[in-house]
C-alpha cells in the first residue's frame, strides 16, 4: 500500500484500529468447520464496516497445532487447513484494495518439532543444524541441564533419547527453542520475514519476543522471592537467565532493521514485563519494536484507582519517542472481570477514554465481553477458541455460540479491536450504544 502519513506526520498504526482475527474460528468457507483465509476475505465487508484500519491474523503457517498454530512447521507457507499462498495473496490484495492493512503473527522464539530444521537438528549431534536449537547434556548426576521451567510448568528440557542430549523449550515440548546466538538462525528467520514483507504484509506481531535469547552459560534461575504457594509452578523461579536478557535488544534491532527495509511497516512485540523493563523494548533510540505490548490492564485489580495509577506510571516511563499501547485481553486471558464487575468500579469504556485522553493508544482486546457485559459462558467460549490443541472443540463451541457461521473472534465490532485512538473511542462508544443485542 502507498505510504500515507497523517496531516500531523503520524503513521497509520498511530491513528487507526487493528482488528485481531483468530482465523481458525473466524469464518469457514469450504464446509469443513474450520475458519480459513477465503472465509476472512469473505468477511471483509463486515470488517471494513467496523471502521478498523488493519487486521492482525493469528498464525496461518503449516502446524501440527499442538499450540494453536504457535508451533510452526514452515515459516514460508500457509497451512492447507487455512488455504493456500494464492488465497493469502488474494486476501492481501482485497484488503489493500479497501485500504485495510494486514499484520501477521510471527513466532521467532521456537518452531514445531516437525519443522525440517528441528528434524535435521535432532537427527545427530553432528548435523549442521544441531546448533540451530538449544541442546545440552544433562547434569553430571543426571537430570536436565538446569532448573529452567517451561511457561506451562515442569522442566523446560526434554531428553532426546536417540542422541542422549536435552533440548530446551520455553513452551511445550513440541516447541523447541531456536538458538538465536547462531547467525544462521537469525538470517533464516530474517529471510522468512522478508518472504512475507515482500508479498506486502504490513507488519508482524512477534510472539514472546522477550524470551528469544537465553543465558549463554545456562545458569540456574534463582528462586522468586514473591512466589506464593497457590501460583503456577513456573512462577516459583525468577526467569532472569531464560528471559529478558540484555542481548535481546540487539536481536530485536536486527528484526526492526529487516522491517524497515520496507516502507511503512509495523513491528509489535508480545512482552510480559513491568513497565520499567518493558519500555526498554522501544530501543535506546527507537530501534526496538514500534509497539511493545503493555499488558497492565489484563493483570490489574479492576478499579479506577489502580488503573489510573497504572496509566500515570506507564506514561512517565515511556521514552519521548515511545508510542503508548494498552492491551485489554489476550488469547489466554478473559475480559470477564469487567463483565462481572459491579458498576461502581471503573467501566472499560471510561478506562478507554482515560487511556486515550492525552494521545492515541493501542489496544489488543476483546472489548465486547467487557463493555457489553456478555455472559461469562460466552466469554469462556471465545477463550476456548484459542486453547492449545482445541481446534475442533473451538469450532463446535463457535457453532453453538453463533448458531450459524463459524465466526467466533469477530462476534462483535468491539471484541478484537486493536488500536484505540480518540476517533475510535468515539466510534466505538456510539457503536456500542447502537448495537445492544449480543451475537451469542
Ligand atoms: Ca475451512
Amino acid at each position: 500500500m502507498p505510504q500515507q502519513a497523517g496531516p500531523d506526520g503520524s503513521r497509520w498504526w498511530q491513528r487507526g484500529a487493528i482488528y485481531h482475527v483468530y482465523v481458525q474460528p473466524f469464518q469457514d468457507s469450504n464446509g469443513d468447520g474450520i475458519g480459513d483465509l477465503p472465509g476472512v476475505a469473505r468477511r471483509l465487508d463486515y470488517i471494513e464496516s467496523l471502521g478498523v484500519d488493519a487486521i492482525w491474523l493469528s498464525p496461518i503457517y503449516p502446524s501440527p497445532m499442538a499450540d494453536s498454530g504457535y508451533d510452526v512447521a514452515d515459516y514460508k507457507a500457509v497451512s492447507p487447513v487455512f488455504g493456500t499462498l494464492a488465497d493469502f495473496d488474494a486476501l492481501l490484495r482485497r484488503a489493500h484494495g479497501r485500504g485495510l492493512r494486514v499484520i501477521l503473527d510471527f513466532v521467532p522464539n521456537h518452531t514445531s518439532v516437525e519443522h525440517p530444521w528441528f528434524v535435521e537438528s535432532r537427527s545427530s549431534v553432528d548435523n549442521p543444524k544441531r546448533d540451530w536449537y538449544i541442546w545440552s547434556n544433562g547434569r553430571p548426576g543426571g537430570g536436565p541441564p538446569n532448573n529452567w521451567l517451561s511457561n506451562f510448568g515442569g522442566s523446560a528440557w526434554t531428553l532426546d533419547e536417540r542422541t542422549g542430549q536435552y533440548y530446551y523449550h520455553a513452551v511445550l515440548r513440541q516447541q523447541p527453542d531456536l538458538n538465536w546466538r547462531n547467525p544462521a538462525v537469525r538470517e533464516a528467520v530474517h529471510d522468512a520475514m522478508r518472504f512475507w514483507l515482500s508479498r506486502g504484509v504490513d507488519g508482524f506481531r512477534m510472539n514472546v519476543i522477550w524470551q528469544v535469547i537465553k543465558d549463554e552459560q545456562l545458569r540456574d534461575n534463582p528462586p522468586n522471592p514473591s512466589y506464593l504457594p497457590h501460583e503456577p509452578e513456573q512462577h516459583r523461579l525468577s526467569a532472569v537467565y531464560s528471559t529478558d536478557r540484555p542481548e535481546v535488544h540487539r536481536i530485536i534491532a536486527e528484526m526492526r532493521a529487516v522491517v524497515d527495509e520496507y516502507p511503512d511497516r509495523l513491528l509489535i512485540g508480545e512482552i510480559y514485563l513491568p513497565v520499567e523493563r518493558l519500555v526498554a523494548y522501544y530501543g535506546d533510540g527507537g530501534e526496538g519494536v514500534h509497539l511493545p505490548f503493555n499488558f497492565q490492564l489484563v493483570l490489574l485489580p479492576w478499579d479506577a484507582r489502580h488503573i489510573d495509577q497504572a496509566i500515570q506510571r506507564y506514561e512517565q516511563a515511556l521514552p519521548p519517542f515511545g508510542w503508548p499501547n494498552w492491551v485489554w485481553a489476550t488469547t489466554t486471558s478473559r475480559a470477564s472481570r469487567p463483565a462481572s464487575a459491579p458498576s461502581r468500579r471503573a467501566s472499560p469504556r471510561c478506562c478507554c477514554s482515560r487511556c486515550a485522553e492525552r494521545q492515541p493508544s493501542t489496544m489488543a482486546t476483546r472489548l465486547a465481553c467487557a463493555i457489553r457485559r456478555c455472559r461469562p459462558s460466552a466469554c469462556a467460549t471465545r477463550s476456548s477458541g484459542t486453547c492449545r490443541g482445541g481446534g475442533s472443540a473451538a469450532t463446535r463451541s463457535a457453532r453453538r455460540c453463533s448458531g450459524m457461521d463459524v465466526r467466533l473472534t469477530p462476534a462483535s465490532p468491539m471484541e478484537s479491536l486493536g488500536c484505540l485512538s480518540p476517533r475510535i473511542t468515539r466510534w466505538s462508544t456510539s457503536r456500542a450504544r447502537r448495537k445492544t443485542r449480543l451475537p451469542c
